[in-house]
This record gives structure tokens, C-alpha cells and sequence, in this order.
């Protein structure tokens, strides 16, 4: 189970409106008591912050408003202690346009590193190819000193490394073996499906898909990524106990299959992201379709990880938004818990933190700058972690980086922690559960109910026990009416008034409810 933190907005140690590794060491007590194995923290190293930290200009120090090396030493430490490991994020595609390797690159077309990018003349006076950014512009940008375009698959201040260039993955292999060595537990990669190119630059195919007007034939998937994410494991594992989780990004509908491929039957990726499940409406028949297709696709040797939210998506328990938020929220919870695979669970789901209306002059994403009011970007689900009702929700005393949600007078976490039914506490319970129940976590999966009548039912199983969880994602009472006679005892259920035992799955289900009934003997 992986917490992820973004930590400009978890606690601001020393009140400049940003949240900070002080502030982390401050919470940790509140991260041990979540019962977590593993924390992910999204970038922290120096950066001009034009997206956020994504754009690194120094990857072997921290940025001051985040703290020092030291104060990372601390966490790492004490996060150590309390037995949480500590994943960092590492972006490889490119660096920041402040970076001095790009500095040096674009000075001139003659220097030590002046194929560290990808730069090109263009053609005729034209880009050297119709690649898009994921701005949706084109992903080349005039260099005026060196009079060449050079490729940014994101902003113009994130330029592409050159991956063909072994120096290029020799000075990032430095990186990672100097942060391994400094004790952090693994790596989530960036986008790692984008980092070779193709050597040709060829244009891209033209695409339907809405988000995306080309398919990245050219500059996504290369097979020589294949073989980076192999060296990436190779280096891994020569060091004990360290992991890489990968974000292999594809546009909705997600890309389960080539999710799955970077774990190249054991010699890849330790986890990968698969975004299908985010991307689904909230649906049981489109939940069962999703993960059953995920599952399959996960090679012999593999093992799933599973994500509803993060901190480039809308907040997924809020998304279908109505009043019954809070009910789905912890349908989810039960949901992401008790799945096969490795849950990730982002800082305030366990809260139900809402996706925040943001006015247009308080964006600080670019991509909401952007494409406003289109799209008003990623800040919503990036908002300060509502820790009280006092006031900035107990996050900072001075005005936060990003307003703080109207709501945190009611949904805080001082309020939930009072409350012994409150979401955090049930999410607390479902983490408990499954670190105590090895079928959830090693446990076989098996669909009883795919999703009729709004219901999804299947099986955790394994040589100790067999368990039962029935989610029903419809508004409305449901019977659920599936043979299967034995002795059903109710473990946990959003619902307090649940009987206590069944013959048979045949059961009343509430609007929302989420239960998961452990079998307790065989009826003969
Ligand atoms: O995300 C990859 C990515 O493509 C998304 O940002 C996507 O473009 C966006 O969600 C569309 O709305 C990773 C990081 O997670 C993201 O925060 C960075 O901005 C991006 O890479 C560049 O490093
Ligand atoms: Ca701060």
C-alpha cells in the first residue's frame, strides 16, 4: 500500500503557504497511523517550478522551499524507523530549460553536450516533424543562439533528453545509484514509456482519438524503451530491496496491454500504472470489465498495482459528483483495498478531499493556464491537505500556493479522526484488513458478479480463507441472488446493521454498500 504525497500541499513546516519535508516530519505520526507500507513523494529536487517540480534543474539537491538534503536524510530516516519506505519520483524524458546540461547543449552546436537533446535544423524553414506536445502544440521550439529547433514533449521549459546518447543514460544512472545509495526504496518514473525517440524523427500518423489528434507511434513505446526499463531493474536489483513503479502514460481509454508489456516478464517494471480504472465511469459493469482485462494482461511473473487517483487527475470519488460522494467514496476504498495488486492511494482520498473550484487568476498549472476554461488544468486535485477547521484548514498560517477548498471546515481530518465512522477511520480499517487477511493481498481473484444489476461480487481466496466482497455501485436497494451455499460471516461493511451471518449469497444490498463476508465453513 502506497501513500502518495504532493508535498507542496501536505503541511507547511514554516508557514510560506508551501508544504515542505518538514512538514512531512511533522505529519509522519498521521502516515504511520494510516498503516501504509511505502510513501511516494512527487518532485522535490531544485527546479524553476514551471511545472511543478517536473522540470528539474539539479537532481542531485533539493529545492529550498522544500527543505534541504538534510531535511530529507531526517525523513528518510524516520520513516525508516517507523518500517515505510520511501519512493521518489525520477524524471528521466527531459530536464528543466534552467538545467546547465541544457544550457551547455544550446550554447552552441559544438559543445560537450550538444547532442544531450534533440535538435534539429527543421525542414525548409519548417519544424522537423508534426509531433505534438501534450499541450496539443508543436513539440519543437526555435533555439535562437544555436539557430535549431530542439523537442519538448511537454512545456518549452522541459526540453527531451537524448536518450541515444549513452552519456545521457550513464549521467542518469549516476543519479539514481546516488540516491539509492543515499537509502531511498525505488523510483516511480516518469512518463518512461516517452524516453527514446525514434532516430528518424518520422511524422506521426494521424489519430481519432479526442485527446490526442496523432498516435505517438514515433515517440512513444520505441522498443530501445524496453530495454532502458531492463537496465533500470538490472540496477534495481543490485541493491537489496528497491523497487520501480513506472507511470506509462496513455491517453483514455488507458492502455492495459502496454501497461503490462514494461514488465517484461519479470525483468522490467516492479509495478506499472495503468490508468484504465481511472478513466472508467463509475460503473460495475465497466469496473469488472476494466480490471478483469488489467488482470489478464499481467504476465505470469508480474503483479498489478491499482490507482483511482493522483496528482494529474481529477479526484476520482468526487468526479461523478453528486451528494453521495462520501458513499462512493468508501465503495472505493473497500474497492482499491481489496483488489489484487498494489493499491496507491493519493494524500486526502482518504478524506475525500473534493476537486476545488479554482479561479482562473489562482491556477498554477500550466496546463490549466492553458487550456482554461476548456480544461481548468490539474490544480483542483492539488489543493493543501485539509487538516482542520482552523483556519487554512490547519495547513500553513500564511496564505497557501493554492486557495484551500471552501470545505475543510466540514471534511478535515481532526473532525475524522474524532469520528469513529468517519471515511479516514474506514479507509484505516480496510488497510488493517488487508494486512491481516493474506487472501486480500495473495489471495486468487475470482468475479462472481460482473456487474448485473449495478452489483460487482467477487472472491479473495487462498489455502487459509476465502472472502466475499459485494459492492454495489447503484443509489438503490439491490438484491444480489447468487448460489452459493455456505457459512457467510460479515467481516466489515460500510454498513453497521449488516447481519451477522448468511447461508447463502443471497442479500438486500444497501444503496453503496461495500461488504466483505469471510467464509466460515462449507454447508453440507
Ligand atoms: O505526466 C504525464 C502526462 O502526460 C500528464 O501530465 C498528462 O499530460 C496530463 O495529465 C494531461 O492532463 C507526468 C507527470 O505525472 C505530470 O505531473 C507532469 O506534468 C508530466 O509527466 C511531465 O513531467
Ligand atoms: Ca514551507
Amino acid at each position: 500500500m502506497i501513500y502518495q504525497i504532493y508535498p507542496r500541499s501536505f503541511f507547511d513546516a514554516n508557514d510560506d503557504g508551501i508544504g515542505d519535508l518538514p512538514g512531512i516530519i511533522k505529519k509522519f505520526d498521521y502516515i504511520v497511523d494510516l498503516g501504509i507500507d511505502a510513501i511516494w513523494l512527487s518532485p522535490i529536487y531544485m527546479s524553476p517550478m514551471h511545472d511543478c517540480g517536473y522540470d528539474i534543474s539539479d537532481y542531485y539537491n533539493i529545492a529550498p522551499c522544500f527543505g534541504t538534503l538534510e531535511d530529507f536524510k531526517t525523513l528518510l530516516a524516520i520513516a525508516h524507523s517507523n518500517n515505510i519506505k520511501v519512493i521518489m519520483d525520477m524524471v528521466l524524458n527531459h530536464t528543466s530549460h534552467v538545467h546547465p546540461w541544457f544550457i551547455e547543449s544550446s550554447s552552441s552546436k559544438d559543445n560537450d553536450k550538444s547532442d544531450w537533446y534533440i535538435w534539429h535544423d527543421g525542414k525548409k524553414g519548417k519544424k522537423p516533424n508534426n509531433w505534438k506536445s501534450a499541450y496539443l502544440e508543436s513539440a519543437w521550439e526555435w533555439n535562437q543562439i544555436r539557430q535549431q529547433y530542439y523537442l519538448h514533449s511537454f512545456l518549452k521549459e522541459q526540453p527531451d533528453l537524448n536518450w541515444h546518447n549513452p552519456k545521457v543514460k550513464e549521467a542518469m544512472f549516476n543519479i539514481m545509484r546516488y540516491w539509492l545509495d543515499i537509502g531511498v526504496d525505488g523510483f516511480r518514473l516518469d512518463v518512461i514509456n516517452y524516453c527514446y525517440k525514434d532516430r528518424r524523427l518520422r511524422n506521426n500518423p494521424f489519430s481519432i482519438n479526442p485527446f490526442s489528434e496523432q498516435t505517438e507511434k514515433y515517440n512513444r513505446n520505441r522498443p530501445e524503451n524496453y530495454v532502458l526499463v531492463k537496465e533500470i531493474r538490472e540496477l534495481i536489483d543490485s541493491y537489496d530491496n528497491r523497487m520501480v513503479v513506472g507511470e506509462v502514460f496513455s491517453y483514455p481509454p488507458g492502455n492495459p496491454e502496454l501497461s503490462a508489456s514494461y514488465l517484461l516478464d519479470g525483468k522490467g517494471l516492479n509495478l506499472s500504472f495503468d490508468f484504465s480504472l481511472l478513466y472508467q465511469p463509475f460503473n460495475a459493469r465497466k469496473f469488472y470489465q476494466c480490471i478483469k482485462r488489467w488482470y489478464n494482461t499481467i504476465p505470469k511473473t508480474g503483479w498489478p498495482c491499482n490507482v483511482l487517483s493522483n496528482h494529474d487527475q481529477p479526484r476520482y470519488g468526487d468526479k461523478h459528483s453528486n451528494d453521495d460522494s462520501d458513499s462512493i467514496n468508501r465503495l472505493l476504498a473497500l474497492l482499491l483495498l481489496t483488489l489484487w495488486g498494489t493499491p496507491f492511494i493519493y494524500y486526502g482520498e482518504e478524506i475525500g478531499m473534493k476537486n476545488s473550484t479554482i479561479p482562473l487568476k489562482n491556477i498554477v498549472d500550466p496546463a490549466g493556464k492553458r487550456f482554461w476554461p476548456i480544461y481548468k488544468g490539474r490544480d483542483r486535485a492539488r489543493t493543501p491537505m485539509q487538516w482542520s477547521d482552523e483556519a487554512n484548514a490547519g495547513f500553513s498560517n500564511f496564505a497557501s500556493w493554492l486557495p484551500i477548498d471552501s470545505n475543510y471546515r466540514t471534511i478535515n481530518v481532526k473532525n475524522q479522526i474524532k469520528d469513529r465512522y468517519s471515511l479516514l477511520n474506514f479507509f484505516k480499517d480496510c488497510i488493517r484488513l488487508r494486512k491481516k487477511h493474506s487472501a486480500l493481498t495473495c489471495g486468487l481473484w475470482e468475479p462472481l458478479v460482473k456487474g448485473k444489476h449495478g452489483i460487482l461480487v467477487y472472491l479473495r481466496k487462498n489455502d487459509y480463507e476465502t472472502l466475499c466482497i459485494i459492492l454495489n455501485f447503484t443509489n438503490s436497494p439491490t438484491l444480489l441472488n447468487y448460489r452459493y451455499e455456505a457459512q457467510w460471516k460479515v467481516l466489515y461493511s460500510t454498513h453497521r446493521s449488516r447481519f451477522e451471518h448468511f447461508a447463502d449469497l443471497r442479500i438486500q444490498c444497501y444503496p453503496y454498500e461495500a461488504t466483505i463476508l469471510q467464509k466460515v465453513g462449507d454447508l453440507t
